[in-house]
Parts: structure tokens; sequence; C-alpha cells
């Protein structure tokens, strides 16, 4: 089992003697072997002696996407490219991907919080994993895979696609824990079904996700469909892909690896550091990191942190699941709506499917805001008054929620795109 319980356990004062102890080592490794943040603390007049306790950190500047954009490909490295072992890259929405390195310390770090992660959620040696994460420059399949392969777990690299091939080998290799996106999941899930697969012919007891928000309706679903525990883990590129922080099977929030990661919450408006409980953005500094050293990353997540001690024993700070991101939120006729609140409707509806499509379009000044999701029953489709009626109670529900009104569409059964890594639901015409 592994259980790194020195560290996992450690007192709260002993933690944070140690993460002031290691911060105040990468801010000077930072300020020597990467310009930009010379550049930074010269020109914030931030020095590395101001560093005195954790909560000077403040004074650090920021880090952003747009510095990884700017130094696009290796501008932040702090190594010669001879001592980085592997490079991945998350794909940008526009332009280029962030690209990140690795040196094999960095690679080893990366497994150990891997390996504490899939442990504390309840893998062990005994699992037959699959991995339905794409292998590739994404980080998440390959750094669950070494995260698994440590604690002596059987690896199954399916990567994704191949969705009906996925199955059949859940079933022949007797597959007992998924990694993949919860939209993945589900979508496994309801093949799963399709194709006349029984409860008994798949194993499944544990579903390790993330690399996307889930809201704890979509997460039942995904639970009922496949019946397993599903958990949560969180992670990002920039800061060393999965393996930030997460879920132990208790699901009590997501445990930071915060020896190796130093979270803040921040307000996204005025940077100001936020007080425990509160929910703001986001903002990470890795401890450990050789090739690429990151200080005070602007993740964008929304969420908040507990420094309270679990039940199960761990005592590093714990994150909740995230609401969403900074840039996700949508502003409607001047209210914001996060896709999460939308999801979170859709899924308590049994007579409509757990898929949906949010498209947002603008006529002169006004914003309007569509909602389209599938009926569950195809013998809805019969009846127009039955119809009728669903729209109307979709229609009720989201604006109870959000506050506004909205379009709802009711579309017939598998018409909704599927998505085997993350899924897109928002299509903003506004942007164009
Ligand atoms: O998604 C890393 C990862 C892979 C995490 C596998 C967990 C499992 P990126 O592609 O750089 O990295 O995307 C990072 O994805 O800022 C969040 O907005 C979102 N995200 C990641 N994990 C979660 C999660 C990987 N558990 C971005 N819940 C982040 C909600 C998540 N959002």
């Amino acid at each position: 089992m592994f259980f790194q319980k020195d560290i996992e356990t450690m007192p709260r004062a002993e933690i944070e003697k140690l993460q002031l102890e290691k911060l105040k080592h990468m801010v000077k490794y930072c300020y020597d072997n990467v310009p930009l943040y010379k550049k930074k603390f010269d020109e914030a007049g931030f020095d590395c002696s101001k560093l005195k306790t954790l909560s000077d950190i403040k004074y650090i500047p920021f880090t952003t996407k747009a510095d990884f954009r700017d130094n696009y490909p290796f501008g932040m490295f702090a190594v010669p490219m001879k001592k980085v072992t592997r490079l991945h890259a998350s794909s940008g929405t526009t332009g280029k991907p962030t690209v990140v390195g690795y040196t094999a310390n960095d690679l080893d770090m990366w497994s150990d919080c891997m390996a504490r992660i899939v442990t504390a959620a309840g893998a062990t040696d005994e699992d037959i994993v699959q991995i339905s994460f794409g292998y590739g420059l994404f980080t998440g399949a390959l750094g669950l895979h070494y995260g698994l392969e440590k604690i002596g777990a059987t690896v199954v690299p399916c990567s994704s696609g191949n969705t009906e091939k996925q199955i059949m080998l859940m079933k022949d290799f007797g597959t007992t824990a998924l990694v993949s996106t919860p939209s993945y999941a589900l979508h496994i899930g309801e093949m799963a079904q399709e194709l006349g697969y029984s409860r008994d012919d798949i194993k499944l007891r544990l579903g390790l996700f993330g690399s996307e928000g889930c809201t704890a309706e979509m997460r039942a679903q995904v639970e009922e469909r496949l019946h397993l525990l599903a958990t949560d883990n969180y992670g990002m590129s920039e800061l060393i892909g999965p393996g930030v922080s997460g879920e132990c099977h208790l699901r009590c929030g997501l445990h930071f690896n915060e020896d190796h990661f130093l979270p803040e919450i921040i307000d996204p408006e005025t940077g100001e550091v936020l007080p425990e409980g509160e929910e703001g953005e986001l903002v990470v500094t890795p401890l450990s990191k050789e090739a690429l050293p990151v200080l005070r990353y602007r993740t964008k997540d929304i969420t908040s942190i507990t420094y309270e001690k679990c039940e199960c024993g761990r005592t590093h700070a714990r994150m909740a699941k995230t609401t969403g991101r900074t840039d996700d939120m949508l502003k409607i006729r001047g209210v914001n709506v996060f896709p999460s609140q939308i999801e979170s409707v859709i899924m308590t509806i049994k007579e409509v499917a757990p898929h949906y499509q949010i498209v947002v379009t603008r006529e002169g000044s006004h914003d309007a805001l569509e909602v389209k999701c599938e009926i569950a029953d195809e013998s809805l489709l019969e009846s127009f008054s039955a119809l009728e009626n669903l729209r109307k109670r979709v229609d009720h529900d989201l604006k109870t929620v959000l506050g506004i009104s909205v379009k709802v569409s009711l579309v017939e059964p598998k018409t909704i795109q599927r998505f085997q890594g993350k899924a897109q639901r928002v299509i903003d015409l506004r942007k164009k």
C-alpha cells in the first residue's frame, strides 16, 4: 500500500515549516534560472529576503497562462534540455499549446503524488485498471499510468476511443477500476447498457475520474450506470498534470499533495488572498519542480480550501470540488451563469438524459441562452402535451436556479454529442 504516513499525516505546523523552507529555495531558484522571474521580481521590487513567513507569499508576482504563451515553447524551463526527460503539452483552445517539461526527479515526484492519490481513493495492487484518457501529449494518461504502476496495480493502457472494444476488454479482463473523464465514463456506461452487457459482466468498483468538472448529480448518474465509487482528482499541465489534489475514499474534498504544491485562494478581481473556507480562484505554487518551476500560478478554477484534518487521517489541505472556471462563467443579460448550475438541474430530471448542450447567442445587445437536452424515453415523442409539459418543467427549474429565463429545446435521444475526453458543452457564438 502506498501511504507515505510521515508526510501525509504530518502535523500542520510541520507542513508549513517544510513549505516555507521549500518556497524560499524555489523563489531563489526561479530568480537565478528563469529570466521571466528575474524580470517579474525586479519589476515588482520583490527580493527573496522578503519571504519571512508563508503569508509573505502575497508579495510574489502571479504567473498566468499568458506567461507560458509569451515564452513558448521552452522559455520558462530552468534546466538545459539534456536534463529534460519528458515533454507534455496541453492543447490550447486557440493558437499554440502550453508546453511543459520534466526532469527525471520531476517524473519521480509526479508518480509519488499520483500513487498517493489513487491509494487514498482506494486503488490497490489487486486492481486491474483501464486507462481511458487519451495517451499522448495530454498529461492525464501517463500521469495516472506511472502512479498506478507504482502501487503495483495492473495497468491496461487503452487510451480513449473505440468504446465498444473498451467495454469488451473490461468484461474479458475483469477490469476493476476505470480512469477517464466523468463524461466519457458516462458514455461507456450508456454504451455498455445498449450493447446488452449485464451488471455481472462488468466488475468495475472504482472510478478514478478527473480533468473536467462534474456536479454531484452527474457523478451520481455515472455511479448508477457503472456501479462503482467515483472519485475525483484534479490537476493541470502547468502545475504537473493530474496529481495536484485528489479525493480519498471518504470524498470530502480533494487532498492536496501539500509538500509539493502550496495552494492559496484569491479574489479573482483584486488578487487579494482570501481566508480559509472562502470561495475564489485557486492559485498554486509547485514546491519541488526542477524543469519548469512556476510561482503562484493562477489556475482560474473556482474552489475553496479547508485545513481541517480529514477523517481518513490525512492532514494536508483539501479543496472543494471546483464549481467552474472564472473564464467559464457566462454573463447573460448581466447575470452570472455557470454551466455547472445548468448541469445540476438537468441531472435531477429523470425524463431527460444526462447530456446537454448550451448555446449562447447575441442579437443586438440581447444575450440569449439555449439549453438543449435529450429526452430519455423515446415513448415521450408520441405525446406532444407530455413533451411540452416536460419542456416547461425544465424551463421552470432552470429559471428558478439561474434567475433568468432561457430557451429549453428538447431533442431526440442520442442526438447530442458524446465525448471521449473533456466534454465541451458550451457553444458561445457571441465570441465569433
Ligand atoms: O486536465 C490534468 C488532469 C488529467 C487532471 C487527468 C486530472 C486527471 P489540463 O489539460 O491542463 O490538465 O487541464 C487543466 O482542467 O484548470 C481545470 O479547469 C480542469 N480540471 C482538471 N481536473 C479537474 C477536476 C488536466 N477534477 C484544467 N475537476 C484545470 C474540475 C478539472 N476541473
